[in-house]
């Protein structure tokens, strides 16, 4: 917004103010103001606070906005709604993928001075993470394969593909669920043209190869190249699918973790277990793949 400070010009406001303070005490002869030092400390004191509330980095960002949303129900299907597919906001109940989502949305839209952010700005975010090519038009628009979502966050700049670049390990995707489970799938139920139109997609991305981290390979204290703030997607063996699972990793008590909205616990929460455990205990998960917010 147009009446936000910039951090540096507060900092060279507030140096300058002291030292023309300084100057005006020197030239009264007073010596109740602030030698250099002092000036110094409190300059560098006012770049700290500067630094962390407005230039925070987005894997900060990422964790803090988060862990704002630990407790907060667990709730499937909350983007079916009844007619004409449009944008839904409802962070006071998430699943795995819309946490993941108005995560990312909140860590990409500035603040404002106050410490809001603008609603209209955060939908905008939403839409081009959830929607192919931020354009809402229809179900199938809806980005509902992680694989999909992956591949139009790499495509517009959103992410990174983390595991690209370190993992050697990798397999093509194969798609199927959705149209092999219509029922399942309120806006697939009772719609061929939905069902088509997802068949088309699903064989678009069918062939396609991916990397992925076996979990295998992954310890109880995580991999060195796996951030806070990373998104970790859970690759699955269930067939037809290609992620089962999302969150967001995040290091504590000297172990990697992960911030996610948990179907079992029912609420969002900081897994008790290492990440590394939570993949062993499922025989349904094969890796993860990992992404970094831009
Ligand atoms: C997605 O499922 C849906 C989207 O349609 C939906 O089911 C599929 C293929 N996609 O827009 C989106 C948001 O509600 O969710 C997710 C689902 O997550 C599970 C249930 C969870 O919350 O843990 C994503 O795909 C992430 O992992 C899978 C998982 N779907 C299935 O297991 C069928």
């Amino acid at each position: 917004g147009g009446n936000v400070v910039h951090p540096f010009q507060a900092m060279l406001d507030y140096t300058f103010a002291y030292m023309s303070a300084g100057l005006a005490g020197l030239v009264r002869k007073q010596v109740m103001v602030p030698n250099w030092k002092q000036t110094l400390f409190i300059s560098l004191a006012a770049l700290f606070v500067s630094l962390a509330s407005y230039a925070q980095s987005i894997e900060t960002k990422m964790v803090s906005h988060a862990l704002s949303f630990l407790d907060v129900p667990y709730v499937a299907n909350t983007l079916e709604m009844d007619g004409e597919e449009e944008l839904v906001i409802n962070c006071d109940e998430v699943d795995c993928t819309t946490f993941v989502e108005y995560v990312m949305a909140l860590a990409k839209t500035p603040e404002q001075a106050n410490g809001d952010i603008s609603e209209t700005a955060f939908a905008e975010n939403l839409t081009k993470i959830r929607y192919r090519n931020g354009k809402i038009d229809g179900y199938t628009s809806r980005l509902h394969y992680v694989s999909d979502w992956i591949n139009n966050g790499l495509r517009n700049g959103l992410i990174e593909d983390i595991t690209a670049a370190n993992s050697p390990y990798s397999t093509s995707l194969k798609l199927n669920y959705m149209t092999t489970h219509p029922s399942n799938y309120k806006q697939l139920a009772n719609s061929p043209e939905n069902v088509a139109t997802m068949k088309k997609i699903e064989n678009s991305l069918t062939g396609s190869e991916y990397h992925f981290l076996p979990k295998e390979k992954l310890g109880h204290n995580g991999n060195l190249w796996i951030k806070n703030g990373d998104i970790i997607c859970f690759t699955t063996n269930i067939a037809g699918l290609d992620v089962s699972h999302m969150g967001i990793a995040f290091y504590a008590d000297s172990k990697l973790t992960l911030i996610h909205a948990s179907s079992t616990e029912k609420k969002v929460v900081v897994s008790k277990i290492s990440l590394a455990q939570m993949l062993q205990q499922n025989d349904n998960v094969v890796g993860i793949r990992v992404l970094r917010v831009k």
